[in-house]
């Protein structure tokens, strides 16, 4: 698939996208990512991405002319994510989603706001990956791009493989040790040392209900 991130800070992005699974995902010729400048999509000396915001008022709106431009260029074929507060929650259905197109384009804002004819006439939908205040969509982007690309087939070895995340099947996973068996007075739990594989299957089942209960009541869960 390809992933494209329009943003003001690309280099944000480099190390990121080069790094773990993303990036290895990339080298695999499993996705592409285009990292645009949005600031190439100016057409002034200072580059300017930024206005005041009409009616007054604290703080820099973002302009739409780059943005729509930066689009005008890529035309993007799929969604085009705004990451945003306001947006809706991103989830695992949504990463799926993602995953299964072909391609996915990520709007990163900053400041005060994006101008709103981005979210209007631009975006396909506005995304937040929770209820806390970033700096900017940056941060945003990235989660969502690690969400997404590890879905890919083939993205993960088996090694790494989702089966056994935490909400692949909406539940939390349950706690996991290795060695040493005894450290600073902390027992590796006996079952596990069994050897006891229907015993061992059975605890983490017991214990991944247990954990969800306690922790996240309100994920689906058959008990
Ligand atoms: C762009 N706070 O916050 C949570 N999900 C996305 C965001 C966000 C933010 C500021 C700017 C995105």
């Amino acid at each position: 698939m390809r992933i494209n991130v329009v943003t003001i800070f690309p280099a944000y992005f480099a190390e990121t996208l080069r790094t773990s699974i993303v990036g290895r995902a990339a080298e695999a010729g499993l996705v592409e990512y285009r990292v645009i400048d949005l600031r190439d999509y100016t057409h002034d000396r200072h580059r300017t991405v930024d206005d005041e915001p009409y009616g007054g008022g604290a703080g820099m709106v973002m302009k739409p002319e780059p943005f729509f431009e930066a689009l005008d260029a890529l035309e993007p074929d799929g969604p085009v994510v705004l990451l945003s507060p306001r947006g809706e929650r991103f989830d695992h259905e949504t990463a799926v989603r993602y995953a299964v197109g072909r391609e996915l384009t990520l709007l990163c804002g900053h400041y005060k706001g994006v101008d709103e004819r981005v979210a209007e006439g631009l975006a396909t939908e506005e995304l937040s990956i929770g209820d806390y205040v970033l700096s900017g969509g940056e941060p945003a982007a990235l989660v969502v791009i690690d969400a997404v690309v590890r879905l890919l087939p083939g993205a993960m070895s088996d090694h790494e493989s989702a089966a056994g995340d935490s909400f692949y099947d909406g539940r939390l996973a349950p706690p996991e040790y290795t060695r040493p068996a005894e450290y600073r007075g902390m027992e590796v739990p006996e079952v596990l040392r069994s050897g006891d594989h229907a015993r061992v299957e059975r605890w983490r089942r017991e214990e991944a209900e247990r954990i969800t209960r306690e922790r996240r009541p309100e994920l689906e869960q058959d008990l």
